[in-house]
């Protein structure tokens, strides 16, 4: 099933579907995708690595947990497909995906799926609406990225904190300094290099198309990147979408702090949703390059406005008594777009 998640596009797959063996699978996913080619041409891929995803699913043998999701990037121009990753767009499509497979029953006016994101170890649960027992996908909630509305896809997370790196942390620090450039290496969902957009020289208002063709810049990013993936326990980084590498500016939009985002060599059209869950949390961090820019609001439970070049990602997050955020909510929504065979 090609679906829409949040603000990302791909193919969900049941695990029966695809081959057992994960080098005929990848050969599989890089044949129907179109990769390598800038231009995918030849296969489903959009040539971005936003409509180059994958959803493998399957019931999880878990107590407790509806299905077990596996999320695959396929890289458009490279023959890699990694799972060094999670993403929390496909993960929109997840809840939908298996109740229209027949994995999860639906249960009511809403149906709580509730998701082992694989590539983390840990826990999302998705609440799909399914009036008269069928997905509703039309509906008034609008997510900034994505033209029109549709159905809310409210998704919590659960103990996201190191999720790919053993620790919120990694390097214990809030602060560390790389090409001279001060950085929060965290991973709260995502792993995310957080850096102020002025220390590498740009406004961190740049649309994504004008930050791409800026040689320079690029090369400074991926120098302190893949510096950044051994302090992150990420090992060498250098055939992986992770980490992310986030460069933050003041809010200009009343939100909390404005993002320009490489996932890592494209800039991101909008932000992914670990990531913007990760950012939120660097925003709390004292001492932080985020810190400093940041409007943080108060109370225990606080709407952190992510800003991004599409316009804001909304993290709800509660926090601990430490000030920390001990679970996060986002809203997406999803959308089916054709259920078929594909051919590779
Ligand atoms: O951070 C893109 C996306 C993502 C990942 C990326 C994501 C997340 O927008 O959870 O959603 O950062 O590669 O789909």
């Amino acid at each position: 099933m090609w679906m829409r998640g949040g603000t990302s596009k791909g193919g969900y797959f049941l695990a029966t579907d695809l081959p057992m063996d994960v080098a005929a699978r990848d050969s599989f996913l890089l044949a129907m995708m179109g990769s390598p080619d800038i231009r995918q041409i030849d296969g489903m891929g959009g040539a971005d690595p936003l409509t180059s995803k994958v959803a493998v699913v399957q019931a999880s043998a878990r107590a407790g947990v509806d299905v077990d999701y596996l999320f695959l990037q396929v890289f458009v121009d490279q023959a890699v497909v990694t799972d060094a990753q999670n993403c929390g767009n496909i993960l929109a499509g997840i809840g939908p995906f298996a109740i229209e497979r027949g994995l999860v029953a639906p249960t009511g006016d809403v149906t709580e799926v509730t998701i082992h994101m694989d590539n983390t170890g840990q826990i999302a649960v998705a609440r799909v609406e399914t009036p008269d027992g069928v997905v509703r996908y039309d509906g008034s909630a609008r997510i900034d990225g994505v033209p029109g509305t549709a159905a809310p896809i409210p998704i919590a997370f659960r103990d996201t904190a190191g999720s790919s790196c053993g620790a919120l942390l990694p390097t214990g620090n809030a602060v560390d300094r790389i090409d001279g450039i001060e950085v929060t290496l965290i991973d709260n969902g995502m792993p995310c290099v957080v850096l102020r957009a002025a220390d590498l020289g740009i406004s961190g208002t740049e649309t994504p198309g004008a930050l791409e063709v800026d040689a320079g810049l690029r090369t400074r990013l991926e120098a302190i990147r893949l510096k950044a993936g051994p302090m992150m326990n990420l090992g060498d980084v250098a055939a992986k979408s992770v980490p992310k590498m986030t460069m933050v500016s003041a809010p200009k939009d009343g939100g909390a702090i404005s993002t320009r985002t490489f996932i890592p060599h494209r800039c991101h059209k909008t932000i992914g949703v670990l990531g913007a869950v990760s950012v939120a949390t660097a925003c709390l961090l004292e001492g932080s390059p985020a810190f400093a820019l940041a409007s943080r609001g108060d109370g225990p439970e606080r709407v952190l406005r992510i800003e991004h070049p599409g316009g804001e990602m909304s993290v709800v997050a509660r926090l601990d008594e430490g000030g920390m955020v001990a679970s996060a909510a986002i809203l997406r929504t999803a959308r089916k777009l054709m259920d078929g065979v594909v051919f590779a």
